[in-house]
């Protein structure tokens, strides 16, 4: 707690306020607390209900071409722009015959899909077609464009480290010169068949960013269920897996982190918190989660947020795959990744 002031220390400590100067003693606790104290409260939104008609009547209102993107963001009430204080949530859909041009930024982004077919993102000039439950990287300062040739709309999230790379004051961002779409520079899918196999080119990967930059949901659900074979349940998490660079094993982004989760139906965890903040999407089946002292129903497309430190816990009606994403991979480079787990002594 900050000392009690007498009088000439009171002037003493006014003295110095217009030189931007002030004690330590006389704010105690404020500047380094005991243990982290969210600055974010917890948040959800309903796909059917919250978001669905919204995005859809977006679609309706303004072109790909017009809006750039067309993007709803889905902001925490704490805050201006972000889910959470490092990380972005947001919701995107392209129609038939629309192109979102072209254009490349030091955040990172990923994609979760959501609903429809036929829509490719393009990394660099290679297509990837996406496909409802797919995990789709977008690294930092790649080219990317969205488009769709077939008729009908396709939805997914979208999630960047935007308020991070703020806050470091590390943005930059460039609009591809050639209008539209970034030239076609390799076959679709081309990095999948180098690097999603179990096989990599003969060459060393370079650059810190997964090389390959498709998870097909197929692939996630059918490692998820196969390690159910198990039975090796986390009391906290259930089933659950990070999505890797396939040349590394390291994260996908070196910013954030990407995960795939199942609990079987009647599964209930154990509490947990970690200093990480995450955004959690529900790709299938029905539960509840309790976030702090909120509990929410989760049902397909769900969405919701699990604020830094901040106890979480999640009960399966169904079974349930949630897909999801934090700041763990930069907590962990920074070496301020925490967890505590409720069914454990603290560590
Ligand atoms: O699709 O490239 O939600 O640049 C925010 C910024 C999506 C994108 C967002 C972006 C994109
Ligand atoms: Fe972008």
């Amino acid at each position: 707690m900050a000392v009690a002031q007498n009088e000439a220390q009171q002037a003493f400590t006014a003295r110095m306020l217009e030189r931007n100067i002030t004690p330590l003693w006389t704010v105690g606790k404020q500047l380094v607390k005991r243990e982290p104290e969210p600055r974010i409260p917890s948040v959800y939104w309903n796909y059917q209900r919250d978001v669905r008609p919204f995005i859809l009547e977006a679609a309706d209102l303004i072109t790909a071409a017009e809006a750039h993107r067309r993007v709803l963001v889905l902001n925490n009430p704490a805050l201006k722009h972000g889910a959470t204080h490092t990380m972005t949530c947001a919701i995107q859909a392209i129609k038939g015959g629309e192109i979102a041009p072209a254009h490349r930024h030091s955040q990172a982004a990923l994609r979760f899909i959501i609903e429809g077919e036929g829509a490719y993102t393009a990394v660099n000039g290679e297509r990837i077609y996406m496909h409802p439950g797919d995990f789709i990287v977008t690294p930092a300062w790649t080219w990317h464009d969205h488009g769709k040739e077939t008729d009908g709309v396709m939805i997914w999230l979208d999630g960047l480290d935007v308020p991070l790379v703020n806050h470091l004051g590390a943005t930059f961002s460039d609009d591809y010169d050639g209008e539209g779409a970034f030239p076609q520079s390799r076959p679709p899918h081309d990095s999948f068949s180098r690097y999603g196999s179990g096989l990599l080119p003969l060459e060393p990967v370079t650059q810190r960013a997964s090389p390959m930059f498709a998870y097909p949901y197929e692939r996630t659900r059918t490692a998820l269920e196969n390690l159910r074979k198990a039975n090796d349940w986390d009391a906290c998490h259930g089933l659950k897996l990070k999505f890797a660079n396939p040349a590394t094993g390291d994260w996908v982004m070196p910013t954030i982190a990407t995960f795939a989760q199942l609990l079987p139906k009647g599964f209930k965890t154990a509490q947990y918190r970690s200093t990480e903040a995450t955004v959690v999407m529900t790709a299938e089946g029905r539960g509840k989660a309790t976030v702090g002292d909120r509990t929410y129903t989760l049902g397909k497309n769900d969405i919701f947020v699990v604020p830094n430190w901040t106890w979480w816990q999640l009960e399966a009606d169904d079974d349930l795959v949630l897909l999801s994403y934090s700041d763990r991979a930069v907590l962990e480079k920074l070496d301020l990744w925490r967890e505590q787990r409720a069914n454990e002594p603290r560590r």
